[in-house]
């Protein structure tokens, strides 16, 4: 789990680093209260297979509200996905119903933990399109991004010397 962890922050640090100034300012971005999506993007992958988005959601509200559904047209279903480590180093998703996300806190939807999972892609999703994904929270209600297409194995797979982290074996999907 420690790998795992190392991996992603090198990956979510390599976001912020670019992904800032470029939200427009929406649905997303309701300033001190509700539920905020930020640095959001999604891999890239061809259409008839899956992708997968991430993304840090904020809860500005003094009570727990959860992401509870997602919806977008280019795949045939979206769902809420945990990847997990099994006993025996293998990794598998489970779905799930919802994704709490605590009062006055925030949860990281990451590569190799939380995502929102798009099944049977409609079209391909090349590094560089963006694309319009729904989330539904609990409490919060639909907040809509529009979520830019980037390539999984930059966004993960630098930073990662030092970590010894013993190969990209160690890396999960989605
Ligand atoms: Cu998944």
């Amino acid at each position: 789990m420690k790998k795992i962890y190392a991996f992603v922050l090198a990956g979510a640090l390599l976001l912020s680093a670019c992904g800032g100034g470029m939200t427009g300012g929406d649905a997303e971005h309701m300033d001190g209260e509700g539920v905020e999506a930020h640095d959001y993007w999604a891999r890239a992958a061809m259409a008839g297979g899956n992708s997968a988005a991430y993304m840090l959601l904020h809860n500005h509200g003094t009570e727990a509200d959860a992401l509870i559904g997602a919806s977008s047209d280019v795949a045939d279903a979206v769902e809420l996905h945990l990847s997990q480590m099994n006993a025996d180093g293998t990794m598998e998703m489970v779905q799930q119903e919802k994704i709490d996300l605590p009062a006055d806190g925030e949860v990281e939807l990451k590569p190799g933990s939380y995502h929102v999972m798009f099944i049977g892609l409609k079209k391909d999703l090349a590094v560089g399109d963006e694309f319009t994904l729904t989330l539904t929270f609990e409490k919060a209600g639909e907040v809509t991004i529009t979520v830019p297409v980037k390539d999984a194995a930059e966004m993960g797979g630098e930073g990662m010397d030092g970590h010894n982290m013993g190969g990209m074996e160690a890396t999960p999907t989605p």
